[in-house]
């Protein structure tokens, strides 16, 4: 295997931001007049913050209930929230392995994008130091199709000019590592074997993995 491309997902694969977004959404559930638990939670990991809105409406029996405009107040609200934790976050909030493992890939020539959902990850990037390591970054913003869809893998391969066939992605939710297959791209999943089952192949966290397994140094 040699890979020239590594296309990390944000939450949960670098930082867990997952935190602050059960702690913005359990607030305006609470407002809402219902408990939100932290069970509920692992069904809003990777997909979009309108779905996770609605998904959260369900959960508390609320759907159909709100005009569009006023779905789009509630999201606003959570994300203003939501916003002010992620700005305090620093870099001892990486997860393990995360910053080695993007320093050793850049050492070894190979390109790194981002690929996430998120509308904020430019700034959770910046807060945590390695905005720099990065060749491209595709986010929320430059988005128009979710998880499963690649768009937001494929885009970052065309960025770079780079066969999706050569690309390597780093994901830890389902949803996230089919769109990696749908592309045509290698599927690392990061986390619980069981919860993957799209995965090539999973590892418990960034540091476990196998570097030179997929980027091997190049000998002169
Ligand atoms: P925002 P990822 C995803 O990030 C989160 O896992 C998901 O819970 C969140 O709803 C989504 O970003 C949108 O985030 O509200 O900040 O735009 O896993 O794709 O890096
Ligand atoms: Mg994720």
């Amino acid at each position: 295997m040699n890979f020239r491309c590594a296309i990390f997902d944000l939450d949960g694969v670098l930082v867990d931001t997952a935190k602050y977004h059960y702690l913005a959404w359990k607030e305006l559930a609470r407002q809402l007049g219902f408990e939100f638990l932290p069970e509920q939670n692992e069904r809003l990991k990777g997909v979009s913050r309108m779905t996770s809105l609605n998904i959260l409406l369900e959960t508390g029996g609320l759907q159909n209930r709100f005009s569009e405009e006023e779905k789009e107040r509630m999201a606003a609200k959570k994300n203003a929230r939501y916003i002010e934790y992620v700005s305090q976050m620093e870099e001892s909030e990486l997860l393990a392995g995360a910053k080695e493992l993007l320093q050793q890939l850049k050492t070894r020539g190979i390109k790194t994008a981002l690929g996430s959902a998120s509308k904020n990850a430019p700034l959770i990037l910046n807060n945590v130091g390695i905005a720099p390591l990065f060749d491209v970054i595709v986010d929320g913003n430059r988005i128009s199709t979710a998880k499963p869809n690649p768009e937001v893998f494929t885009l970052g391969a065309d960025m770079l000019r780079i066969p999706y066939s050569s690309c390597l992605v780093f994901e830890d939710s389902e949803a996230g590592l089919q769109a990696a297959k749908r592309a045509g791209m290698y599927a690392i999943g990061i986390g619980n074997e069981k919860n993957l089952p799209s995965a090539d192949i999973v590892y418990p966290c960034l540091k476990e993995f196998e570097t030179d397994r997929y980027f091997p140094v190049k000998q002169d």
